[in-house]
């Protein structure tokens, strides 16, 4: 029955190919404090694509997401993904300390040269996530355009130790892609939690009780992530769920080692509850860590579950 279904969410494996890892030190800002990163400029250039995008169900900009269009049909002068580089830095007037504000830049090239136009997916010129090494830490955070293939974001880091930063974009007339990259926060480090799959796929959040169930859940299988919704004081189903940019939710996915990245919009972007449903591939068995982010009363909430595919 997986098989049939046709794929409506948007998905980016950023498969991880980790082999060309170098160590370079970020170019310095003016006046700013730069810092060493553990480099993977090329790490999503594998795509995992293995459906085709549902042609009704996106704008073409929403359905090139992660899609490879394997055909070699490509709209515009988009840059060849392979060639598209994300250039990380860190100032904080100093050392990147955490719970002080934080200034990230990253900067686009493809072939060398600057980026200049982004397609808006999502509401957004770009989605960057991050999150603390034993994902118990997870942001999702909008950065400025600045021009010139430049966005900024200013942030805190909650505690010291080492982050992924993900930035999602969509270069003009091109395929959504994300960059990745590995940065160490200064200051004083929580102890990592385990990161364990829950024995029980419900939470309650913000007042929310969340289910999430998963059908076909196997390595390199359609997978369907089904979340239910209800209230968690009423048990009342939640049928007010409101478009969280542009869609009833979003999930991000990840390795337990934060390697392998995954974005998925909804079948039915416009869904107001109490099921939202996502679907997606796992590239392998292992452990991964699902956040769905819903949108109710004008408040976001996030839902965290951590699961393995066999
Ligand atoms: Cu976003």
């Amino acid at each position: 029955m997986m098989k049939r279904l046709k794929l409506a969410a948007m998905l980016i494996v950023a498969a991880a190919v980790m082999s060309a890892c170098g160590s370079k030190t970020v170019r310095q800002e003016g006046g700013h404090g730069s810092m060493n990163m553990n480099t993977e400029p090329n790490a999503h250039d594998s795509m995992n694509m293995n459906m085709e995008p549902e042609p009704n169900a996106h704008d073409s900009s929403d359905a090139s997401a992660g899609h490879a269009h394997p055909g070699g049909e490509r709209k515009g002068a988009a840059a060849d993904a392979s060639d598209v580089k994300a250039e990380w830095t860190l100032a904080g007037g100093g050392q990147p300390e955490a719970r002080r504000e934080t200034l990230i830049r990253v900067a686009i090239t493809s072939g060398g040269k600057p980026v200049e136009q982004f397609d808006t997916a999502h509401e957004q010129k770009q989605h960057m996530i991050i999150v603390s090494k034993d994902l118990s830490y997870f942001s999702h955070i909008h950065p400025e355009y600045k021009g010139g293939g430049v966005f900024e974001i200013a942030t805190e880091f909650p505690a010291g130790g080492e982050y992924k930063l993900i930035a999602d974009f969509v270069p003009a007339g091109g395929s959504a892609m994300s960059r990745m990259q590995w940065v160490s926060i200064g200051g004083a480090a929580d102890k990592a939690k385990p990161i364990e799959p829950d024995g029980d796929l419900t939470k309650v959040v913000d007042g929310k009780e969340i289910a999430l169930s998963i059908d076909g859940l196997a390595a390199g299988e359609e997978a369907m992530l089904t979340y239910t919704i209800a209230d968690a004081r009423t048990e009342k189903p939640v049928t007010d769920l409101q478009p969280y940019l542009g869609a009833v939710g979003h999930v991000v996915i990840l390795t337990a080692d934060a390697e392998s990245y995954l974005h998925v919009h909804p079948m039915d972007e416009k869904a107001s509850g109490p099921e939202a449903r996502f679907m997606t591939t796992f590239p392998k068995s292992g452990i991964y860590k699902i956040w769905g982010q819903f949108k109710r009363g004008g408040e976001v909430f996030t839902v965290p579950f951590i699961i393995k595919v066999p």
